[in-house]
């Protein structure tokens, strides 16, 4: 699909050399995205065009951004790293703004792009995970004193398992589509599980789990690693860095790299909760947040877990009950494949809840 203004949104940025071409990425759900070559030598750059239809307030998005980065980037330095390869940097406009808004009234931002560095779909091995896990728990610790009350919150409650409920809840009642008959089976399971939704948020309120600065989206896919080394190099995907808790993060890598499959595998016969690369993942990132964790938070890792997993399913069947109008699908009936395949999930965690308590009772 043409994208429009692309070239003008170019050229807007403060870019060492003008683009010479625009490679478009096909990954994430939510934003479109384009490597920008500007040349033999010239160092490259990331385009992308902000979803405002998610993303209401593009400003508060970047100034989140700017705030976590250079934070970290400070870091980085402290410690004779390189903060050009580990840690975001937003590139300006010519006019010095940290977004372009083109004619239609749609915002764009640009970061440079980081080399020798790849990423993957899918943790296929422990060690790939495992890495993954050190690079988000780094990130973690990066940002442990970090003022998490500071931040915008993007979008709203975007980890409150209880407001997703009542918002699937609604899209069950509301029917718009006519195709909560057919997901009769899957409304029902998850509907069961909503006394359980709850759980990380009272503790945020009670003061068991900690307010800090979470990154929300820990898909592998958001980790750059080194070529050569293999070893987690910088986080990316920032949209929806806020105020949450460790449990979010935690949760979401696991429901996504610790299944046997897929999110849209519809071969349901091959989705299942993997406990080694759920301990591996604990290992790596409670390895580095260990001395920030409360007992409490690490004992609710494997509820993290679970409710990450009830979350993402109902947000994918909601969708699919409202006419898929917030995931991007490559096919009619994705979102149904992918709730499908997140509610599979966590049936099959539903029988390793002690299996994975005891891995967690491990680190303490
Ligand atoms: C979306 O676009 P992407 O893949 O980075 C979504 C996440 C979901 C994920 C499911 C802002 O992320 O919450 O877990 O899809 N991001 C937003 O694959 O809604
Ligand atoms: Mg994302």
């Amino acid at each position: 699909m043409e994208v429009k203004y692309l070239d003008m949104a170019g050229a807007a940025f403060d870019f060492a050399a003008p683009p010479v071409n625009f490679n478009r990425c096909d990954q994430g759900l939510i934003s479109d995205t384009f490597f920008v070559d500007c040349g033999e030598g010239k160092p490259g750059y990331i385009l992308q065009k902000i979803n405002t239809e998610i993303f209401s307030e593009p400003h508060k998005l970047m100034s989140n951004i700017k705030g976590v980065c250079t934070h970290i980037a400070k870091k980085v330095e402290e410690l004779g790293g390189d903060p050009l390869r580990e840690v975001r940097t937003v590139i300006s406009t010519k006019d010095g703004a940290d977004y372009f808004v083109d004619p239609d009234g749609c915002y764009w931002r640009s970061f440079l792009a980081i080399s020798d560095v790849t990423s993957y779909d899918y943790p296929d091995s422990p060690e790939l995970f495992y890495k993954s896990a050190v690079a988000f728990g780094r990130f973690a610790r990066q940002l442990a004193d970090y003022p998490a009350e500071t931040l915008y919150e993007t979008i709203p409650g975007f980890h409150n398992s209880v407001s997703r409920m009542e918002q699937f809840r609604a899209a069950v009642e509301s029917d718009k589509m006519g195709r909560a008959a057919e997901m009769k089976e899957e409304i029902e399971f998850a509907l069961s599980k909503a006394p359980l939704c709850s759980y990380i948020v009272d503790g945020l309120r009670d003061g068991r789990f900690r307010t800090c600065v979470t990154h929300n989206d820990t898909k592998i896919n958001n980790v750059l690693m080194d070529k050569h080394t293999g070893e987690g190099v910088c986080i990316i995907d920032l949209d929806i860095v806020m105020p949450g808790s460790v449990l979010y993060d935690f949760g979401d890598a696991i429901r996504f790299g610790a299944s046997t499959a897929l999110e849209d595998e519809t071969d349901l016969s091959k989705v299942s909760l993997d406990l080694e690369m759920f301990d591996v993942f604990v290992n790596g990132f409670v390895g580095e947040l260990y001395d920030s964790m409360t007992k409490d938070e690490i004992m609710g890792l494997p509820m993290g877990a679970y409710l990450m997993t009830l979350e993402t399913g109902i947000r994918f069947l909601g969708d699919y009950l409202n006419g898929d109008v917030y995931y991007h699908t490559a096919y009619p009936g994705h979102n149904r494949d992918r709730a499908r395949n997140q509610l599979a999930l966590l049936r099959d965690m539903d029988g390793k809840m002690e299996e994975m308590q005891a891995i967690v009772a491990k680190y303490l």
